[in-house]
């Protein structure tokens, strides 16, 4: 506990009733302060937030709930104001608060000054939440107590009191979580890569980058942070780092640090110019593509780090399972490997998932038009895609910008249910071949969630 804020008896306002409000406001009420619950958004129905509030907390509840718009005597008494990751730090009322000298935290921050044990936190553009969960999963089968939090979906606030002095916490930390932590020091951080993304939240480049570095704020040569040589920023930001730096490398070999040599296509240490080789990518692993060998190396450097021993950490990769939907290989069927990638709901995400494979590849895509623009996604194909099959909404749009694209309108296929276009995939599909699932739509008009396409996907499949 912050030994600077005495919050027995104290009011604290939390600002936002999602997942972290309601995290900070049991974690503040078991500890004793009355907890302010605001909400900016109008329509928000106060009887369900208490309800939510009152179910995470096992009984009734002394906090008090406003909705709708912010008035300044809400401020009064208050010790401590609790922001949630969604909301912006620099709108009026977070000013206001400002300007009257309450401190100004973030939900992890609150979570870190009543957990206990060690943190290890990860960050980075894309490749976090697969990173924390194999991370997770590392120290999970080597150490006895492991939470794995963040906004992995876990809020950090709902676990922290369960902790002891010998607990793991592994957390991944976006942007906006960063924004707000003051004694948040983890024993080892990392910050995958950085590219333009939120900036309608951090307005600038500069901005966003500065939330990122902010992990390792508090850490000194005492603690690690494991950083991608190839990403522009991360590399630059190695020169300045408090922390003793781990470069990883999927292009280069490096003389410290982990690096993929893809000639063999093996990971190895580097130690002063000594290579040990620690894995094979394609027998070793049950992960696809560049970005996911990126995800490997900084697991190994953040839990070799943390002190894990490389042979636990080598046989929990080779166990590990790609988080559920995201290029998640199914099975080889008849020499067909099978992929779900149905979270790639944006072609953002579907470019993920294409450059993923390494094999002709019969892509089955479309459905519900959230009015995307799809030549960017197309581009990426690279010549991979041998068919591409299409369902919903968007089947039309998809298959016009593939042809402007130059890709072959005869190797385009419309379906019109989603068994007709999986009987097709297996059809087109040679020995050697991938099946990717990897939409670039959301699922809805056709599924009620992407999870049910990933699923009734896969339950296809292990049918065949
Ligand atoms: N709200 C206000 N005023 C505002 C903005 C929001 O009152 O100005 C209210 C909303 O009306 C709503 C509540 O705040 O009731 C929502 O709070 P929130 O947006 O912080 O969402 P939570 O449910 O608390 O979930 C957050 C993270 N959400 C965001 O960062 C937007 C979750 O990450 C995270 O899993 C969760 O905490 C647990 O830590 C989600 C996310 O999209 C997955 N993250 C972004 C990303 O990954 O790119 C950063």
């Amino acid at each position: 506990m912050n030994e600077m804020i005495d919050l027995v008896g104290r009011k604290v306002l939390i600002i936002g009733a999602g997942k972290s409000g309601i995290g900070s406001a049991c974690l503040l009420e078991r500890n004793g302060a009355i907890p302010v619950i605001y909400d900016s958004n109008e329509n928000a129905i106060e009887a369900d937030i208490r309800s939510k509030l009152e179910s995470a907390l096992g009984k009734e509840s002394n906090a008090e709930i406003i909705t709708g718009v912010f008035k300044n005597e809400m401020t009064e008494g208050v010790a401590l104001t609790v922001l949630s990751p969604g909301v912006p730090t620099d709108i009026d009322f977070v000013m206001y608060i400002k300007s009257k000298n309450i401190p100004v935290w973030g939900e992890i921050e609150l979570a870190y000054n009543f957990a206990k044990g060690k943190v290890v936190a990860i960050t980075g553009t894309n490749g976090k939440t697969t990173t924390t969960s194999l991370v997770g999963q590392i120290m999970q089968e080597y150490y006895e107590s492991v939470y794995i939090v963040g906004n992995i979906g876990n809020p950090y606030t709902d676990v922290a009191i369960d902790m002891n002095e010998n607990t793991v916490s592994v957390a991944e930390i976006s942007s906006f979580q960063l924004e707000t932590i003051q004694n948040f020091h983890p024993v080892v951080s990392a910050i995958l890569n950085v590219t333009p993304d939120h900036l309608n939240r951090h307005h600038t480049m500069e901005n966003y980058a500065a939330a990122k570095e902010a992990i390792t704020m508090n850490q000194s040569k005492d603690d690690f942070c494991i950083l991608n040589y190839e990403n522009e920023y991360t590399k630059e930001f190695g020169e300045r780092c408090p922390a003793q730096v781990v470069y990883f490398s999927s292009v280069r070999k490096l003389e410290n640090g982990i690096y993929y040599n893809s000639e063999d296509e093996m990971i190895y240490l580097a130690e002063n110019g000594n290579d040990k080789a620690l894995l094979n990518v394609k027998t070793d692993m049950n992960l696809v593509g560049i970005c996911n060998i990126e995800n490997v190396m900084a697991a190994i450097g953040i839990s070799m780090k943390f002190g894990v021993p490389m042979e636990n950490i080598l046989a929990t990769i080779k166990r590990f399972v790609a988080v559920e939907h995201r290029i998640e290989y199914v099975a080889t069927k008849n020499g067909v490997m099978y992929y779900n990638d149905s979270k790639a709901t944006n072609t953002d995400a579907a470019i993920q998932g294409i450059k993923a494979m390494d094999r002709p590849t019969v892509l089955l895509a479309g459905g519900y038009d959230k009015g995307s623009e799809y030549d960017d996604w197309i581009n990426c194909f690279e010549g991979k895609v041998k068919k591409l099959i299409l369902i919903g909404q968007t089947r039309e749009k998809i298959a016009e910008s593939a042809v402007r694209c130059g890709f072959d309108e005869a190797d385009i296929i419309f379906a019109d249910t989603y068994k007709e276009a999986l009987d097709i995939c297996v059809r087109e599909a040679a020995n050697g071949d991938a099946v990717l699932l990897s939409p670039a739509c959301a699922s809805w008009g056709m599924f009620p969630n992407y999870e049910v396409r990933g699923k009734e996907f896969k339950e296809y499949v292990n049918s065949l």
